[in-house]
């Protein structure tokens, strides 16, 4: 199902809300009776569609103070329409100057919402409406964000297709004939994406590719890109575009693109005065360059500075900003994770301040665990940004259910030593350590025409993570976890039991909670586990592939070149007998990571290269531990099947059967990658499958046949 055929979808929605509204009034009176009216709970369908933003019957609520401006006026509206609080109470909206408010924070008590802005108020009505929601208390607070831009990275293509996109088509573009033409589904589209996005604090969008096409600064696609912007801007978000750097040449005609030519660089600031003639709030370009294939200032001998700076200064007066990208790395023998740092570290203050670069959390590419990225407090002198992967390009697609939020935590959490303990990767990214001009952290989205959005509603989380840690970077992935099952599996879907808040907890939010936070662990065990990285068949990033190496294909794009795999042992050595991309951590973390006894387990094969009896602290021997590792990844999934079936009595059956299944599959995939790479390295290590382990039902010749049937 998609959202262009959503017009009964709608339908649909409105009568499972008035419907479900109808249950709750008659619930408190005899929950019994309605039970055996409707004998049945699939009149409560839920494909999704609403997100963590469920219509509630509320009560009454009156707002005072200014509600001039339209942004204003929609603050009052949502704050009514989803008003849980004391039935009549009065809420005062003041913007005021206060010096402990910062950026579009707020400050909230139970019936006042103050701001220095206008879309602080409206962040903190759903702030307060969350509050209410997930039974937190609403003493007072101020909640600031962590990062003045907090923006999704669709990478969504003009024809309509989507890069790493596993939810349907781009919401944005269609392609062919119908590029033009902005309809009334489009927008409304939009404008629920926009109010989804603000519900969780994100304020900006790049809605398209990083891997631009030319035709992207094209007058068709800056129209449509007009018409976006309007829809999401009362919702306090800007839009951006990726843009291709050989867009003077290609898309202007122009000889070059060359930054240093007096040509390119007016074609810029032509190009740039256009855009905001159109679209006055523009936020500004992200930048892939020189990096898988794509042009970049290097193809003129320039350098990454000299590109992004040129871009900085024709939006300039226009108050725009550069995300350039420092995901660069080139094909060679050399090691991939050391070259990002290698490029950007020289350059470190020879950036425009509305420069900022935007580096993904770990050295290679958003694998299931990395160490993080060694740009993080290494660049002093200039803005740096964390880009996330909300997409699960290499954590299942959206046929897993896996939880971000704590790999995220992970690196946000990482202590990078930089300047001193406790710099962390969010303290080097949020302006308390350094002092950046511009803050801003970027996600990658999830989000496509599917009825849910995301392809599944697990998917749906790792999206409102995603804005609740761009919020607040200390934020726990537990908490994350609750409000977003209280939010979107409301106890009042429940109508086949009589469901108290105790049990709704006890039997519903604390199994599921506990099974979100151990998934992404779990994906680590059954893929990738003690630091293994990049092992997939081909190029879909879906299952197993530690045997795939076509010929002729980029060394650094096949598994050996990551895993290392031979007689003697596993892994890659980073140490300085090796590549020595332990040196760009600093100290304590380069001695910590040089060493085989004090490297992490958790990292040890991305540090080192293991022989395949080396006694782990488990007193297993690495081949041991390997094979423990994916069994219990295995394990650990069988077991979220069992979660998901306790607690269909707490779901609405649409949402249940279709978890129901795709856990299915997630085990049945989980089994494929355990046997695929248990097989395939016992070539290497000879070792027998330790007695305690399930014995593999695959054959793995089979496996190595079936790489390109996925997903
Ligand atoms: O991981 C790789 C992806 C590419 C992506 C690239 C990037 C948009 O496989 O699909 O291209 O990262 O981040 O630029």
């Amino acid at each position: 199902m998609n959202l262009t055929s959503n017009q009964s979808n709608n339908t649909l929605n409105i009568m499972n809300t008035i419907f479900r509204d109808f249950i709750h009034v008659f619930s408190t009176c005899s929950l019994v009776l309605v039970v055996s009216l409707i004998g049945t709970q699939n009149l409560l369908a839920n494909n999704g569609n609403d997100l963590w933003l469920s219509n509630h019957l509320s009560k009454q609520v009156t707002v005072i103070g200014s509600l001039k401006t339209p942004m204003l006026q929609l603050a009052a509206k949502e704050l009514k329409n989803g008003w849980q609080g004391r039935d009549g109470a009065t809420v005062l909206f003041t913007i005021k100057k206060d010096k402990s408010i910062k950026l579009d924070g707020f400050r909230l008590d139970s019936n006042r919402i103050q701001s220095n802005s206008e879309l602080g108020i409206l962040y903190g009505v759903y702030d307060l409406l969350r509050r209410q929601q997930t039974s937190q208390p609403i003493g007072s607070i101020v909640s600031n964000p962590s990062y003045e831009l907090r923006i999704l990275n669709h990478w969504d293509n003009s024809d309509g297709s989507v890069e790493r996109g596993y939810a349907g088509r781009s919401i944005f573009w269609r392609g062919g004939g119908t590029q033009l033409s902005v309809t009334e589904g489009d927008r409304l589209l939009w404008q629920k994406y926009a109010r989804a996005n603000a519900s969780i604090g994100i304020n900006g969008s790049v809605l398209n590719n990083v891997n631009a096409n030319p035709q992207a600064l094209s007058i068709e696609f800056l129209q449509r890109t007009c018409a976006i912007a309007k829809e999401l801007r009362p919702y306090g978000i800007k839009v951006y575009l990726s843009i291709n750097f050989s867009s003077p040449a290609e898309l202007g005609k122009l000889k070059s693109s060359d930054p240093l030519n007096p040509e390119v660089i007016n074609w810029w600031k032509s190009k740039v005065k256009e855009v905001y003639q159109l679209i006055p709030d523009f936020g500004g370009f992200l930048v892939k360059a020189n990096s898988e294939g794509l042009p970049g200032p290097q193809d003129f001998g320039r350098t990454h500075a000299d590109g992004a700076n040129m871009l900085a200064d024709a939006l300039k007066p226009y108050g725009g900003i550069v995300m350039w990208r420092a995901f660069v790395y080139s094909p060679s023998d050399k090691d991939r994770a050391k070259q990002a740092y290698n490029e950007f570290v020289p350059l470190d203050g020879m950036f425009r301040d509305n420069v900022i670069i935007q580096v993904k959390n770990g050295p290679i590419d958003f694998q299931p665990r990395e160490p993080f990225s060694p740009l993080f407090g290494a660049l002093k002198k200039t803005s740096i940004m964390p880009e996330f992967q909300i997409t699960q390009e290499y954590l299942g697609h959206s046929l897993q259910l896996v939880f971000l939020a704590p790999l995220w935590e992970e690196c946000l959490q990482s202590d990078t030593h930089q300047e001193g303990d406790g710099s962390t990767v969010a303290k080097c990214t949020d302006g308390s350590l350094f002092s950046q001009k511009h803050t801003a952290i970027a996600g990658v989205a999830n989000i496509g025409l599917d009825a849910d959005w995301c392809g599944n509603a697990f998917a749906q989380s790792n999206w409102y993570a995603f804005g609740r840690l761009a919020w607040d970077n200390n934020l726990k992935s537990e908490q994350i976890a609750l409000e977003w099952l209280q939010q979107t599996f409301t106890p009042d879907q429940a109508i086949t039991k009589k469901i108290t808040p105790k049990n709704w907890q006890d039997a519903f939010l604390t199994p599921v909670c506990q099974m979100m936070l151990q998934s992404r662990e779990t994906a680590v065990n059954y893929s990738m586990p003690l630091g293994l990285h990049h092992i997939f068949a081909g190029n879909h990033h879906y299952g197993p592939g530690p045997w795939y190496a076509p010929r002729g294909l980029r060394k650094d794009w096949t598994p050996p070149y990551y895993h290392q795999a031979d007689s003697l042992g596993i892994g890659f050595d980073r140490t300085s007998k090796g590549s020595n991309a332990v040196s760009q951590y600093h100290e304590p973390l380069n001695a910590m990571f040089e060493n085989v006894e004090s490297c992490p387990e958790n990292l040890l094969l991305w540090f080192h290269h293991v022989p395949w009896t080396y006694r782990m602290k488990s007193g297993n021997s690495l081949w041991d531990e390997l094979c423990t590792k994916y069994n219990s990844g295995v394990n650990s999934v069988r077991g979220f099947q069992k979660t998901w079936d306790q607690v269909q009595p707490y779901v609405d059956k649409d949402r249940f059967l279709d978890i129901q299944h795709m856990l299915r599959r997630h085990t049945r995939d989980a089994q494929i990658w355990k046997d695929g790479c248990i097989l395939y390295f016992q070539q290497f290590s000879n070792m027998p499958i330790p007695l305690e382990v399930e014995r593999p039902i695959y054959d793995l010749d089979v496996l190595m046949k079936m790489e390109m049937l996925y997903p």
